[in-house]
């Protein structure tokens, strides 16, 4: 995949600003812009500044103070940058503020604006673009008012690709049309989708999820022999694929590589993902990988857990797998899997807990059998594995392991129907 940025046209100049509080301390807030200025070089642009300003909220006018916009203007200026991105949502109001104060050779673009450009300029599927159109556009709507030279400065550039670079010859009505569109369109997909996912029923579905750049795909390819493009830049993924695992211990099993996940990932991207995301709702395992290099990695691991967790995805159904062991100050918490999914450490090991996991276990009951019937002691015996019996005087109490469909008969004696749950994780409703 080409690099956006890579070619001749000189990068786009950018200018970072970020708040720091008590609450978010300088050392973090600073940490939050380095993930900016990736996302930014991923956006395909070069980042020549950066701004922090403390203060305990943001300003509800032009979220820095009147001081600091003046600053930030003269530093975008003095280092010939024509974007100035936030690390944070800004109003649609802030944004016009913002622009009044720096002119027409300055616009303001905040960090959801951001990451809908990157996933715009990664975008390769008819999924995926229409995913991130409908993205963008719901994005766009409510920012329409007012200006328009905003969006028209942007057109083409970092927060004016994909679906935004039409956007100027169009009013809300149109748009409002566009996305009912795009609903519908995505809709077919989605089917189309389901159909795919019903062709794998009764196949184990593991899911592989994580932070964006944790090493998902690497894990991927490992685990399936495939060659899905994977490379150290955030966004790398946006279609879901899936594939067999590869070696005989993983047989029946089918890997699902996604999307990952950021900080303040856009409501509007995780609501048109929603079909791409399904994948790991219904997953019957899913894998969270983690960057066990990064030095933000405990953040990190909540953003993804959080997304999950709204996802509907219960913490039973997830597996850690801290990635990146080969690494110089990588750390694994006790008990936990750790793995290097580029040199391959650790993979067989995870292989075995993944078998371990989907390999489903025998339903246990109890029955409990008056001795008069004989018979069905003797068919319990020989139909089950028998983990214990208990003389109860007038009966017999057996403990027992199989599956539910052979009780039969056998199911009027069935004690205590809440030990008698699989004690496997039950695949969900599809
Ligand atoms: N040293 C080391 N690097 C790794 C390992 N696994 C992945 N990487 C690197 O980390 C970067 C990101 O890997 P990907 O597999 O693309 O990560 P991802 O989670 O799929 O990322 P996105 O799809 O962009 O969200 C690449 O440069 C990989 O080569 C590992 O075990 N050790
Ligand atoms: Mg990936």
């Amino acid at each position: 995949m080409k690099r956006p940025g890579s070619n001749a046209l000189p990068r786009q100049r950018v200018v970072l600003v970020g708040v720091s509080s008590r609450a978010l301390p300088r050392s973090v807030a600073e940490e939050h812009l380095d993930e900016l200025e990736r996302l930014v070089d991923s956006a395909g642009g070069q980042v020549v500044g950066r701004f922090v300003q403390e203060r305990s909220s943001p300003d509800p006018a032009t979220y820095v103070g009147r001081g600091a916009v003046e600053a930030i203007g003269e530093q975008a200026r003095r280092d010939d940058a024509a974007l100035v991105v936030f690390d944070d949502e800004l109003t649609p109001g802030q944004v016009r503020n913002l622009e009044k104060r720096w002119g027409e050779a300055i616009t303001a673009l905040d960090r959801p604006g951001l990451i809908l450009d990157v996933f715009a300029s990664h975008a390769r599927t008819r999924e995926a673009r229409t995913q991130v159109d409908l993205a963008q556009l719901q994005y766009l709507l409510p920012r329409l008012a007012g200006r328009y030279g905003h969006l028209s400065r942007l057109a083409g550039g970092i927060g004016g690709r994909g679906a935004g670079e039409q956007k100027l010859e169009l009013d809300r009505r149109k748009i409002r049309d566009r996305i009912a569109r795009l609903r519908r369109d995505l809709e077919k997909i989605e089917t189309s989708r389901q159909v795919r996912r019903r062709a794998r029923a009764g196949r184990v579905q593991v899911a592989i999820a994580g932070y964006t750049n944790a090493g998902k795909t690497t894990l991927f390819n490992r685990l399936t022999r495939e060659s899905a493009y994977a490379a150290d830049r955030l966004f790398a993924t946006l279609d879901s694929k899936s594939a067999r695992g590869a070696s005989p211990r993983l047989s029946g099993v089918v890997f699902v590589d996604t999307v990952g996940f950021v900080r303040k990932l856009p409501p509007s991207l995780v609501a048109s993902f929603r079909s791409t995301l399904a994948e790991i709702r219904d997953a019957d395992v899913v894998l969270h990988v983690l960057d066990a290099a990064s030095l933000r990695v405990d953040e990190e691991r909540r953003v993804a857990a959080d997304v999950l967790e709204d996802l509907g995805v219960e913490a039973q159904r997830i597996i850690p797998v801290w990635n990146k062991m080969d690494l110089p100050g990588a750390r694994v918490p006790r008990g936990e899997i750790g793995i290097s999914a580029s040199t391959g450490a650790g993979s067989e090991a995870l292989e075995r807990v993944i078998r371990a996991r989907v390999r489903p276990e025998p339903d246990r009951f109890t029955l409990d059998i008056p001795y008069s019937n004989a018979r069905a002691i003797a068919e319990s015996r020989a139909a089950f594995r028998v983990l214990d019996e208990e003389d109860q005087g007038e009966s017999l109490r057996l403990r027992i392991a199989g599956e539910r469909r052979n009780l039969g008969s056998l199911s009027r004696f069935v004690e205590d129907e809440a030990a008698s749950e699989p004690a496997r994780v039950r695949r969900r409703a599809r």
